[in-house]
């Protein structure tokens, strides 16, 4: 279970020259539609924690905090290298229905019993941290995980409906329903030092681009980070993406569902 840092951005005119000019390697463009759940009371986002179904492979996005005593929420940031974590995000991403299944159990159940939010947290990163704990995977490996990822997101795509519905049985027992849906036109490039640049259009009219390095260890993020950062300079972006970026998730509900929007600002599990 990797943990992925990432940091959105505007992208401009000249950022795929750009990209180029720094050593990218276009890796493709492909097109995905990404279905997303979750309980009619929001639980799941309410627990920053995404449910989606791309292509036909599940997936699941659970927060990961960059040390053990840090802090998630907004406006703590005190040093400039705080501020470039924050800057980013850092998702565990979890791609094993079992484990989908058992995390979303765990996130319902807390809702449920309405137990300490903080301590079932804690508890939910030590196991996420387990898996990784002794591997250390080089940008070799880990771009071997991102092609094998969308080797069968693409193959879901050609596999279509049938397979997607009797896989999605499960989501009665968390009462889960779909409330977004949107396809994505992405270019990937692969940046040395294992850094993924993808630039995404979406089907409703948006456009954001992100910059993404996988790392195995909570530890290993603010090097990331840093590593992010760098190119963000070298891309002309700093000024651009001085703030925090919207992703598609923001802009859909923003358009689409203004009340779950809402819901997820207060909460301070999106940003305006
Ligand atoms: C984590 C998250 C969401 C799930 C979708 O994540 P995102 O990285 O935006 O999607 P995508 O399609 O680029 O996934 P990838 O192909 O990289 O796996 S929706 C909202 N969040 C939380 C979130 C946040 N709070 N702030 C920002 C800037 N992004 C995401």
């Amino acid at each position: 279970m990797s943990v992925e840092v990432e940091r959105k951005f505007v992208c401009r005119s000249d950022t795929e020259t750009r990209l180029k000019q720094l050593g990218a390697q276009f890796v493709g463009e492909r097109s995905f539609q990404d279905r997303y759940f979750d309980t009619g009371k929001f639980t799941l986002t309410l627990s920053d924690t995404w449910l989606r179904c791309r292509g036909a492979c599940w997936e699941l996005k659970c927060p990961v905090r960059a040390r053990e005593g840090e802090e998630e929420e907004e406006g703590r940031e005190r040093g400039g290298g705080q501020r470039k974590i924050k800057l980013c995000t850092r998702y565990r991403e979890i791609t094993e229905l079992s484990q989908i299944v058992d995390r979303v159990r765990q996130v319902v159940l807390r809702e449920r019993s309405g137990e300490g939010e903080r301590e079932k947290e804690k508890e939910i990163e030590k196991e996420g941290g387990k898996e990784g704990e002794h591997s250390c995977k080089t940008e070799a490996e880990f771009e071997g995980q991102r092609e094998r990822r969308e080797e069968r997101e693409k193959e879901g795509e050609r596999e279509g409906q049938w397979e997607r519905e009797t896989d999605s049985a499960w989501l009665g027992e968390f009462a889960l329903v779909q409330f977004a849906s949107f396809t994505t036109v992405r270019r990937s490039y692969s940046l040395p030092g294992g850094v993924r640049a993808d630039l995404d259009l979406v089907d409703f009219g948006f456009a954001v681009g992100e910059l993404e390095v996988l790392v195995e260890n909570p530890e290993q993020i603010p090097a990331a980070a840093e590593k992010i950062e760098e190119l963000v300079e070298k891309l002309g972006l700093s000024e651009a993406c001085k703030n925090r970026v919207p992703g598609k998730m923001d802009a859909y509900l923003k358009q689409f569902h203004p009340e779950h929007y809402g819901r997820l600002l207060s909460a301070h599990k999106l940003h305006p």
